[in-house]
């Protein structure tokens, strides 16, 4: 028999743009021209589904993925455990991942580290807060000790060092989350941008933005500042703009989604005995198939499964 060639694939990933998604996230994380919003993925479905509503980059959200593996965001998920669900989100996305690295899970040598697993892996930004190893979510409770400001410049260095510009490094400051006050958080921004942070982020668990813009007006965006609004969650998007904020991160909102959206059905199902009931309220089996693009490979195995 005659060999034929086949043609090539057309659903085939296209690997440059794979190769420069640090530098797509670099173009909206550190341009102050215009608003960017990242949203929440703590898994790869949680991540397709907000590509498919426009999201142009992803955070991999500590709190998120730890709750979606089940543990405590108070690094109780390990390092490598973090690369293998950024890994499956970048892959089923191919956007740009800005990764909640924690504290870096330990000092630099830890830092960089992740930084190197993270790059092989296809993120594309890596997140750095000034806590100490383990750490707790911002919002738990009142003991959140900060690293000294040194120390946690040679983690950024370090993570510099190794993954030079292939992550977007932001360095995140938790000194409003621990008490310390404007004035440290100023010097810590300074001490982070020498250390070669491309961005900061600036963390608050107050109701309103107030801070956050105190900090804004006094840092004059020596580099592009990065908010994360859960708590402070009525302050409109025009308010970030005209403080000049480079991004928005929501942080959790699809795992919030997703748990009380669960916590509904599995209550209706065991009160009913039955589904008929929420049928019409749940994603359809289609809409499943869809998203997740069975229909690529149905066109596959029409190419290379040779059925006659
Ligand atoms: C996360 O998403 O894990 C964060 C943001 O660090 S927050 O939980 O809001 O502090
Ligand atoms: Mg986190």
């Amino acid at each position: 028999m005659q060999y034929q060639p086949q043609p090539v694939i057309a659903d085939a990933p296209d690997q440059s743009a794979a190769s420069s998604l640090a530098d797509v996230l670099r173009a909206q994380i550190c341009s102050n021209r215009d608003l960017s919003f990242v949203m929440e993925a703590h898994d790869a479905l949680s991540g397709l589904i907000a590509k498919r509503a426009g999201f142009k980059a992803l955070w991999a959200s500590g709190l998120s993925i730890a709750s979606s593996l089940g543990y405590r965001d108070a690094n109780e998920a390990s390092w490598s455990e973090l690369v293998d669900v950024v890994e499956r989100i970048v892959d089923a996305t191919e956007l740009p991942v800005l990764v909640d690295g924690d504290g870096g899970f330990g000092n630099f040598n830890n830092a960089r580290l992740l930084a190197r697993k993270l790059c092989q892996r296809g993120a594309a930004g890596l997140a750095l807060q000034d806590s100490c190893f383990p750490k707790m979510n911002s919002f738990v409770g009142d003991r959140h000790p900060l690293a000294d400001i040194d120390e946690f410049c040679g983690r950024l260095r370090a993570v510099k060092d190794t993954v030079a510009e292939d992550l977007v490094l932001v360095a995140r400051i938790e000194a409003l989350i621990a008490g310390h006050g404007m004035d440290d958080a100023i010097l810590r921004a300074s001490a982070y941008a020498a250390a070669g942070a491309d961005a900061i982020l600036i963390h608050s668990r107050e109701t309103t933005a107030d801070e956050i813009f105190s900090f804004a007006r006094a840092w004059h965006n020596c580099l592009p500042v990065v908010v994360v609004p859960t708590k402070y969650y009525r302050t409109p998007a025009s308010a970030y703009r005209n403080a000049g904020i480079s991004t928005v991160i929501w942080a959790n909102h699809s795992v919030r989604a997703a748990i009380g959206a669960m916590q509904h059905v599995c209550g209706r199902i065991i009160s009913e005995e039955s589904v008929e009931g929420i049928e019409p309220h749940i994603a359809t089996l289609e809409a499943v198939f869809e998203l997740l693009g069975y229909d690529e490979l149905a066109r596959a195995e029409a190419r290379y499964l040779q059925i006659r």
